[in-house]
């Protein structure tokens, strides 16, 4: 061979070699990318220094990530080569979330195009994602020209409830002219009010009650949409309906400082940008036109909603309406201290229709319809009517033994809608700016003459928009029932921000319960942004008070000045938490510095006893068995310094491992010193050598307080275990935990090794259970464990919510062990699977969409095999503990253990072994 056709030769070698192993080596693109706490593609985004987060596909060629690369630019045709705003090259790392953005600064309206590529453990590189973009909002004050504008409705006067003042809702409107054809068009708007807007008679979104709830004398989120289908050259209009809401109505109780009952305004601003490459803005100003003269007559949060359909304005959302007796608006500066920020989370909107209505009873032309699920948001309703007369629609979440409603429970919120026909036939209605929490649906005033149908009545389902996250369930009903509440209980109270309940005159931002439930909200529902962006409000709040309290309440609408451990305690268990479950080290440090400041508060209050704060508390509320009755015993029988101190103590350690994450060695170590003194203050002053509570009452929840915060000495926890399962046993097995104690306690006698007995108390069908409000009908989770009973009827208390989330906290317990799905490592980056079947159920199973993607466990147990399916996401690991197992009665995917190549043995005990798995999935099957 001559040295020519040598290197040919060679060189047709090598290429023939390259091109197979590239084709060999081909891995696929990433998928699911988002910015900051989970969003697609958004626009009017928040978030000028967002992060960005992605999954990798899931194939046999990708177990891990071993390097990555984002791009931005600021249009689409620049990527891949020409990325003009950030090139984060090629980074030697793991990490696929929260990669901070870290290019040019970003301005308001910016759009950002962005791509990702990564390199799996072979170093191979995959293809470009798909292009992904975000579009800021409106950043700054300044960067409206808009005013706020509306009708003076205070000076109407009208009063409601307790006096309240009430403000006729608004339909305001303006004409305008575009010169040229439309290219792309933003709508800028919000409201201190809530509002529906229209573009040339289009329903620009199905938004509910926007911008929503924020402390708005700190902050008012604006909403951005998407105008650009909805404007033309030449005449347009855009009309808004604009009502109290959060902000002008009776929910925002204390008028001085929010000056809340001055009449709701709209701020709005729409950019157009034109053919012939000009912008044109318009925005609200002195040019509007308002009136209060159409249907909505009234509306309130806790109320209800007026409709005349006599006053419905025909087309004045278009452009030939005829406005010149409509009356100019007012307008408002905008002010600097208060901002205005893009929302930072999902708003409300319609999520669900429940079109199963069963009629219960018609007499005297009163019909009563059940949705059959307690639930939140309107009723749907297509009715029969005679002209001139008035549809009234109550709502109760369960009806009296007589068949009537039980309606004690929403106390002074009347929750009544009315509907005034301008028409023989049939009417259709949906209120728009309130909600309800109900089950039933009564109406009277509809035509007598016309036979009762089921069809009159749906539900419509709403919340904050947000999707599900995991799923659970498992071979027993009961349980199944139990998800089921737990989950509605959720929704029906993330509405806009985390509610207590959502039905009576209260439906507020309680943050013990907020606290409590984080974990298992974020089990089931994603809802990063939407605990952030509440997080942001408390934050507010909180900055009101120079001594570090946390209101009780947020948005706080109280201003009484008050916090309570247990429930100020949100601002360091809610960041702690979001981090563990998301991995988002950012929820840290926005919060960091309000979490320490919430410790200076207790520090505050020390008074005589050294380390014990002196403060208000809740104690551990609605604690079943009260010593006190009624009223009185809402606060449960737990010291309440014992409470105080042990948050005290718990928060300081958080607050040390915080800083410790977040590299401040300094208050680490300061944060970890005052958490140790207080743990020995707590030891001394509220339990003996024996463990046993003294200065207070022995209950459960002392123990688990002290045990699950480890604040006693190693020899003293173990017999404080003992007290707890003593008191555990005088309740005959039954829980005997409020809202403190109760999460709390699943946890801690996991701990203990305890799992048969927590599996009793949670399937103990009498009172205080979880099973026993499902026995008794229930269908969401209810404020007390007492409620209501088949025999006894509702708890006397008006204060009985049935839709309260805070006992659904179990939930992350049902995840966490009886399916077995867990975070090992913040984030899932480590994975837990660790499921403790018990012989009351022969299958249990949970999935979860991690940060990571799809991960489930899910076992079953027949007389011979116990069977766990596993799927662990590419760029994780997993630990796995299966029980019953050994390293020879156990197959993984068909192999023994040592044989599988995907598996690390870690360790094996007469009960289990541990296994360390690669991202897959595998069925392992034990013979029992
Ligand atoms: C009531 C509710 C709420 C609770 C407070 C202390 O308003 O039960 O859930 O957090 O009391």
């Amino acid at each position: 061979m001559k040295a020519t056709s040598f290197v040919v030769f060679i060189t047709s070698v090598f290429i023939s070699f390259c091109s197979f192993s590239c084709k060999n080596t081909n891995v696929d693109a990433p998928d699911s990318l988002t910015v900051s706490e989970g969003f697609k593609n958004p626009i009017g985004f928040y978030d000028s220094l967002p992060s960005f987060s992605w999954k990798l596909p899931v194939t046999e060629s990708v177990k891990s990530q071993s390097a990555y690369q984002i791009i931005c630019a600021s249009s689409k045709g620049f990527l891949p080569n020409n990325p003009d705003l950030w090139d984060s090259k090629k980074q030697e790392s793991p990490q696929s979330t929260f990669v901070k953005y870290q290019g040019e600064n970003l301005k308001s309206r910016q759009k950002v195009y962005w791509q990702i590529r990564f390199w799996n453990q072979d170093e191979n590189a995959s293809d470009w994602s798909e292009i992904n973009s975000f579009e800021l909002g409106l950043l700054n004050n300044t960067d409206w020209q808009a005013k706020w504008v509306g009708l003076n409705t205070a000076k109407n006067n009208i009063r409601g409830v307790r006096k309240f003042l009430m403000h006729r809702p608004q339909y305001l409107r303006k004409g305008f002219e575009l010169s040229s054809d439309v290219v792309s068009a933003r709508l800028y708007i919000t409201a201190k009010g809530v509002f529906d807007v229209h573009l040339n008679g289009n329903d620009v979104s199905d938004d509910v009650m926007s911008p929503g709830w924020t402390p708005y004398n700190h902050r008012i989120e604006t909403l951005t949409y998407d105008a650009t289908e909805f404007v033309q050259m030449g005449k347009n209009s855009i009309a808004v309906e604009l009502a109290s809401g959060w902000h002008s109505g009776r929910v925002s109780r204390r008028t001085a400082l929010y000056d809340n009952f001055s009449s709701p305004k709209i701020l709005c601003q729409l950019e157009v940008v034109l053919k012939d490459g000009s912008k044109q803005t318009i925005i609200s100003d002195e040019s509007w036109k308002g009136t209060t003269n159409g249907p909505i007559r009234l509306a309130s949060v806790y109320d209800g909603e007026v409709y005349d359909a006599n006053l419905e304005i025909p087309n004045w959302t278009k452009n030939d309406f005829d406005d010149t007796s409509w009356v100019p608006v007012e307008t408002e500066d905008i002010t600097n201290s208060v901002t205005l920020e893009p929302k930072r989370h999902n708003t409300v909107k319609p999520k669900m229709m429940l079109e199963d209505a069963e009629i219960v009873s018609v007499n005297n032309n009163i019909a009563i319809f059940n949705l059959k699920q307690n639930m939140v948001g309107v009723p749907k309703l297509n009715v029969p009517m005679k002209k001139g007369d008035t549809l009234k629609i109550r709502f109760s979440e369960m009806l009296l033994s007589d068949g009537t409603f039980y309606t004690t429970n929403y106390r002074s919120a009347k929750s009544t809608d009315y509907y005034i026909a301008a028409k023989d036939g049939l009417i259709e209605y949906t209120p728009k700016f309130t909600f309800h929490g109900f089950q039933f649906v009564e109406l009277s005033g509809y035509d007598k003459d016309a036979q009762t149908k089921s069809t009159w009545v749906k539900g419509i389902v709403q919340h904050s928009d947000f999707e599900k996250n995991g799923t659970f369930t498992s071979s027993h009903h009961k349980l199944n029932q139990l998800q089921s509440n737990i989950t509605w209980g959720l929704r029906g109270n993330f509405f806009d921000i985390p509610t207590d309940c959502p039905q009576r005159d209260e439906r507020l931002g309680w943050t013990g319960d907020a606290q409590v439930i984080v974990p298992t909200s974020l089990f089931n529902y994603e809802t990063h942004a939407f605990w952030t962006a509440w997080l942001q409000s408390l934050r507010e709040n909180q900055s009101e008070h120079e001594n570090g309290l946390v209101p009780w309440i947020v948005p706080d609408v109280l201003q009484i000045n008050r916090a309570s451990p247990g429930w100020g305690d949100a601002v360091v268990l809610i960041p702690w938490n979001i981090y563990n479950i998301t991995g988002d080290k950012r929820v840290l440090e926005e919060n960091f510095e309000a979490a320490k400041k919430w410790i200076g508060f207790y520090k505050s209050k020390i008074e005589d006893k050294e380390f014990i704060p002196k403060m208000r508390s809740f104690g551990d509320w609605l604690q079943p068995y009260p010593t006190k009755t009624g009223k009185g015993g809402n606060s449960g029988d737990t010291s309440k310094e014992l409470i105080t101190t042990a948050y005290f103590a718990h928060s300081s350690l958080l607050v040390s491992k915080m800083a410790g994450i977040l590299g401040h060695s300094k208050d680490e170590k300061e944060y970890y010193d005052l958490h140790k003194n207080i743990s020995g203050v707590f030891r001394n002053t509220f339990f003996d050598k024996n463990g046993k509570v003294k200065n207070g009452k022995e209950t459960q929840t002392s123990y688990l307080l002290a045990i699950y915060f480890d604040l006693l000495k190693p020899e003293t926890k173990i017999k404080a275990q003992k007290h707890l399962l003593k008191e555990i046993e005088k309740a005959n097995n039954h829980l005997g935990t409020g809202f403190l104690g109760t999460p709390i306690l699943p946890k801690v006698l996991d701990e203990m090794g305890e799992i048969d007995l927590m599996y009793k108390i949670l399937f103990k069908e009498t009172y205080p259970s979880w099973f026993y409000s499902i026995n008794q009908g229930a269908t969401t989770m209810w404020e007390r464990w007492n409620s209501y009973s088949k025999a006894e009827g509702y708890n006397a208390e008006s204060m009985n919510s049935l839709n309260h989330y805070a006992y659904g906290a179990i939930g992350q317990w049902m995840y966490e062990r009886i399916a077995g799905i867990a975070p090992l490592t913040p984030g899932y980056k480590k994975i837990r699977i660790a499921p403790v079947p018990n012989d009351i159920l022969s299958s249990a199973s949970a999935s979860v969409n991690t940060p990571y993607g799809e991960a489930s466990s899910s076992w079953k147990m027949d007389n011979e095999t116990f069977t766990l399916d596993v799927v662990i996401p590419p760029n994780t690991t997993a630990e796995i503990t299966v029980p019953y197992a050994t390293p020879k009665n156990t197959l993984i995917n068909g192999s023994t253990i040592n044989k599988y190549s995907n598996i690390k043995s870690l360790s094996a005990d007469k009960e289990s072994i541990k296994i360390v798995a690669e991202p897959g999935t595998y069925k392992i099957q034990t013979k029992l």
